[in-house]
Parts: structure tokens; sequence; C-alpha cells
């Protein structure tokens, strides 16, 4: 029998119930790493601290020099752009938090095999670029155009199918201008680390990470729906393995607590002592923004109002939020809970399915104060 790279007619793997971490997730975790969440203090994530997720390996690229991103398919003038040529093109710059669709998964009961985030597959980054729109205007896109496919440079195989990383969007989105899809090559002010895609990657505001194509080498006008691996396998709000699901596009209201006090090594259990302690985050949405961010430091019994730092212009940024404690001997269960403009505000309970996608479940901060002479 010849040799196989797995299995594409299983579903995804749950894990049994109850069982831990398995080495396969494991190795999953030790190459993708999260945000330490003491990094919400930064308005912009210093590129070392932003979280990272590769499906597969991150391609060597030694010199951008050597790099050609095509444009190719349904347009009338097909391009071939070096990263000179791309310099040459207006550029905007865009401040966006980014945040892994599968933030939350580890704590999912059945847990989806995959990357264990547990809350912590969240980023924000100045990223500049070639807004797509452009690009796609001097191309030429023929009338009767559904998708833009993005394709990366880094290949692997996935439950069997051997792939290049690919997603679309549908071509409304890739050319609007609100967001302002871009083509990137600088990630806060300075060329995209390796790990983040360098030399260009797609920015693609208030989306969820998986459309945020790195090593993007082309970009492929069709005139039907893409259904790669990416886009109808992957990354769809499935509860049963059969059904085709919704697709996971934007961003679900959450905010995260930057975690007060000190912790514990081992069981990172935050310690306070008793008195005042300023409780501080960040919120964000995809969808929508941010219209209120509440705190309970009762276990989720009582919510009182944070205090928003004003609306910077940054719309597809996270926001800053701050609530006044005084702390009080014993344990204490903290909480933030956003709210967007659509109404969404998150859940008490996990959203549920196959993939572990878009579980934005409100956080919980287990905390002890100490007494007034420890
Ligand atoms: N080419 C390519 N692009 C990719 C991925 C990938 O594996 N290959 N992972 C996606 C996913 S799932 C996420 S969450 C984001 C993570 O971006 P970051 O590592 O820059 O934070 O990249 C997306 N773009
Ligand atoms: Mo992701």
């Amino acid at each position: 029998m010849s040799p196989r790279i797995g299995d594409a007619s299983r579903p995804a793997r749950l894990a049994d119930p109850g069982s831990g971490i398995g080495e396969d997730e494991l190795a999953l975790a030790a190459r993708n790493h999260g945000l330490p969440l003491e990094a919400l203090r930064y308005d912009v994530t210093p590129p070392g601290l932003h979280y990272v997720l590769t499906h597969y390996d991150i391609p060597y690229v030694a010199d951008d020099a050597d790099w050609t991103l095509t444009v190719r398919g349904a347009v009338r003038r097909p391009l071939a752009l070096g990263a000179d040529d791309l310099r040459t093109y207006p550029t905007a710059t865009v401040r966006v938090t980014m945040e892994c669709a599968g933030n939350g998964r580890a704590r999912l009961d059945p847990r989806p095999v995959s990357q264990p985030w547990l809350l912590e597959a969240v980023g924000t980054a100045d990223w500049t670029g070639v807004p797509l729109r452009i690009l796609l205007e001097e191309a030429g896109v023929e009338a009767g155009a559904v998708d833009v496919v993005f394709t990366g440079a880094d290949h692997g195989a996935e439950r069997g199918v051997e792939q290049d990383y690919q997603r679309a969007l549908p071509v409304g989105v890739a050319s609007g201008d609100e967001p302002e899809v871009l083509v990137a090559y600088e990630m806060n002010g300075a060329p995209l680390p390796p790990q983040h895609g360098y030399p260009l990657r797609l920015v693609v505001p208030g989306w969820y990470g998986m459309a945020h194509v790195k090593w993007l080498s082309d970009i492929h006008v069709a005139p039907e729906r893409f259904t790669g691996f990416q886009q109808d396998v992957a990354y769809r709000f499935r509860r049963h393995p059969d059904e085709l699901g919704e697709p996971v596009t934007r961003i679900a209201p959450r905010a995260l607590m930057i975690p007060p006090g000190f912790p514990d090594f081992m069981s990172r259990e935050r310690v306070v002592r008793p008195g005042p302690v300023v409780l501080e985050g960040r919120a964000w949405s995809g969808r929508a923004p941010i219209t209120s961010v509440e705190v309970s430091t009762d276990g989720g019994r009582t919510w009182n109002g944070a205090v928003l730092r004003d609306e910077l212009p940054h719309p597809w940024a996270w926001r800053a939020w701050r609530f006044e404690w005084t702390a009080e001997p014993g344990r204490h269960l903290l909480s933030a809970r956003a709210t967007d403009a659509e109404g969404t505000t998150q859940p008490s309970s996990q959203p549920w399915n196959r993939g572990g996608f878009a579980n934005n479940m409100i956080q919980t901060v287990p905390v002890v104060c100490l007494s007034p002479t420890e």
C-alpha cells in the first residue's frame, strides 16, 4: 500500500470526554504562541508578543527582491508585481486587532483537537501596505467575478488534502474600502517578521485571523465560488460533520482583562493585596464598535459599567477599559463582558461547534486577595 498523509474522509477529531491535552496539541501549542495577557497594556502589540498561528511551516524568504505577487484570473490586465513595484502604489496604514477564530477552543467540552488556545490568540498591529482595491482596479475585474482567492507560499497537508494555504473573500469585500483590505508589507513600521508573513500578507480588518493570508503570492479572481479546504472544509460553523455550515467571517465581541496583581507560577492564580485595585483590559468586535464593557467581581451575579477610553481614530482596533475595585480578603471571580453596537453581548455559556470557532464566552479570572497582615 502506498503511504498516505491522512484521511480526508474522517471529520476533524473531538477529544474523548475528560481527556487532557494530547501530544499533537502540545506540538501545535509549542509552535504557535499566544499574547501573554499582560501585553494587553500596549495599544499596539510589540511584534514578538502578538499571537502567531501557522498551519504548516514558516516559508524561508531571504530577500523580498525574489518575491512576485501575481493578480490574475477574471481580470483584463493580469499583474506580476515585485516588492519594489508594490512600493510605488499609494499606501495606507490601518490599526487592526486580529484574533484567531479558534481562540477559547481549549476549554470546550468536548474539545475539538486543534491548536489549544485558552484566550490569548489576539494582538493589535499597525499594518501598512497597498489597498487591495487599487490592485484590483488596475487589473480590471471582469463582470461576473464572484470570489477573490488568495494563495500563501506555505504548503502542507490537512486531513489527507495536500494544499497551499488558500482563502477567498467575496469580490465585494475584497474591492471595498470600508474596511480597507490591505496587501501589507509592514507591521508596526518595519518589514513583516517571517512568522507574520514576510514579505506580504493580506489584512482584512474585522475578520478572524484565517482570512489574513500570510506569504501572499497570488490573487486569483474567480467567476465561481471558491470551495478549497480552508473555505469549505475548515472554518465552518458545524455541529454535525456532514453539514456545510455557515462560514466563519467577522470577529464576535470580546473583552479581556489584564491579569491583576501577580501570578502563582504554576496555577497562574492571581494574587492581590486588600484595597483599591484597578482592573483594566481591552474589548473589540469585528462587527460593530464596542459600546459598553461591564465588570463583575462576584462571579457574574452583578455587573457594573467600566469606563471606556475615548474612541481613538482606529475603528478596527481594540478599546481600552478600566474599573476601580476595592479588594477584600478572600477568593474572588472577576469577569468583564463587552457589548457592541449591534447589541451583541458575550454569552456566559460556551457556544459549541466542531471547530471550536468564535467562542466568545465571558472570561473568568480567579483572584485570591491576601489578608492585610500577609
Ligand atoms: N499562508 C497562511 N496564512 C495564514 C495562516 C497560515 O497557516 N498560512 N494562518 C491563518 C490563521 S488561522 C491566523 S489566526 C492568522 C494568524 O496571523 P499571525 O500569525 O500573524 O498572528 O494567519 C492566517 N493566515
Ligand atoms: Mo486562526
